[in-house]
């Protein structure tokens, strides 16, 4: 029964003139790391739950996140927060992934939670603190290296709360000192991915606020500079796409962190709340990669996909598998997008047909799609009943309350 819903998925596809193996060999190959942080108790500014079996240190959230890719076959890589993951060995730490068969991801400095940074980092108007988060972005690169990542992601907590607090301008300055001294430490195949987000935890002013700052520092500093897109940092109504688009054209694209939000930053999980904005940002990818393969530039083959989330009261494991097989459905529905037929559409002005051409990929069910891709790579049918089923989560009860929080 079940293969023949494949059969007639696949016969319908190719008569809208997609190529269903090409849209499974994309999704075996996505890579979207997840974030150590992510296995780790977190929680509101009222309350962080603490819940039984969270990982106690490093080595464990390593083989948690080992679990999420065992079923997924998609997660691979977990991204490192410094000094939250901080061991005294990285090499160890390293093994230790390779040896679940996993590896450690963007390395991610931690600037924001040392009292030292009350009035900011790299931005603080105290020449000894700029030196000593400069450090520690040094400190990073090393880490990276020893680690064998290829990417630094950083996020600032930097900004104000009241208008006059601080100097605008020489803050601006001094960042860029700062993030300058990191980019000329950093080996030739590495990558800065720099986030934005316009508040919180500064209410008045943030220092990298938009797309727009965040990609005229990569400009500033150079080609290894890249924009890292958090779905979740954007006033409400921004088109994201676009900015993904915009940022794809100009080659700066270097990464996500996917989210969902219904409010702020909320970093629930990825697709949660509106499945269609995810939908949209893979058109926009899926579309910059067959432009490549016709000679068109930009940086789609080479994004860095990460999830960044929070499970404050769901359980982590768990959450995060439902993450990466919402971004595996959301992904392959846009790979059933006929570009042509949009691109037909877009040239006649017919907008309505433009509209349905892209819409109706989105409504297909893609499980048996995603089942048959399953089987194919030797994985589970149903990665979040396996999971349920291997009793892991059973075992992991056994470390108790009290684990890691950020
Ligand atoms: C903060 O809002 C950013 O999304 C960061 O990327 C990330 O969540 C943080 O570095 C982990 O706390
Ligand atoms: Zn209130
Ligand atoms: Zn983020
Ligand atoms: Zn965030």
């Amino acid at each position: 029964m079940s293969d023949q819903i494949y059969q007639i998925f696949e016969q319908q596809q190719k008569e809208r003139g997609v190529d269903v193996e090409e849209v499974k060999l994309r999704i075996k190959q996505l890579n979207i790391e997840t974030p150590s942080w992510g296995y780790g108790d977190s929680g509101t500014r009222f309350k962080v739950f603490q819940q039984e079996g969270v990982p106690r240190d490093p080595f464990e959230k390593i083989e948690d996140a080992a679990q999420v890719h065992k079923y997924t076959g998609n997660s691979p890589g977990v991204a490192i927060h410094i000094p939250w993951d901080k061991v005294d060995n990285y090499e160890e730490l390293k093994q230790h992934a390779k040896e679940h068969e996993v590896h450690l991801g963007a390395v991610n400095p931690n600037l924001f939670q040392h009292d030292d940074y009350k009035f900011g980092s790299v931005t603080n108007a105290d020449p000894a603190i700029r030196r000593k988060a400069t450090e520690h972005l040094l400190e990073c690169v090393d880490i990276a290296r020893t680690v064998e990542s290829k990417n630094l992601s950083l996020w600032f907590a930097d900004g104000t709360n009241y208008p006059g607090q601080g100097d605008l301008r020489k803050r601006k300055h001094w960042m860029e000192e700062c993030l300058r001294e990191m980019y000329l430490a950093m080996d030739e195949d590495m990558r800065m991915l720099i986030e934005y987000k316009f508040f919180e935890p500064a209410f008045y002013h943030t220092e990298l606020a938009d797309w727009g700052m965040a990609y005229n520092m990569a400009q500033k500093l150079g080609p290894k500079a890249e924009v890292l897109v958090d779905t979740g940092h954007h006033p409400q109504g921004t088109n994201i796409e676009h900015i993904v688009a915009y940022l794809l054209d100009e080659q700066r694209l270097g990464g996500f962190h996917f989210n969902s939000r219904k409010y702020a930053d909320d970093d629930l999980i990825a697709a949660a709340h509106n499945p269609y904005e995810l939908f949209l940002i893979f058109y926009q990818i899926v579309q910059a990669q067959k432009d490549r393969s016709h000679g068109i530039r930009n940086n789609a083959e080479n994004i860095a996909y990460m999830l960044d989330q929070c499970h404050n009261l769901e359980p982590k494991i768990p959450a995060m598998i439902r993450s990466i097989t919402n971004v595996q459905t959301l992904y392959a529905k846009a790979l059933l997008i006929n570009l042509e037929e949009v691109n037909e559409a877009q040239e006649k002005n017919d907008i309505l047909c433009a509209e349905h051409a892209v819409r109706k990929a989105f409504e297909f069910d893609v499980t048996p799609l995603l089942r048959v891709m399953r089987e194919e790579s030797g994985l589970p049918v149903d990665p979040m009943q396996a999971y349920l089923n291997s009793g892991y989560g059973e075992k992991i009860l056994s470390r108790g309350k009290g684990g890691a929080s950020w």
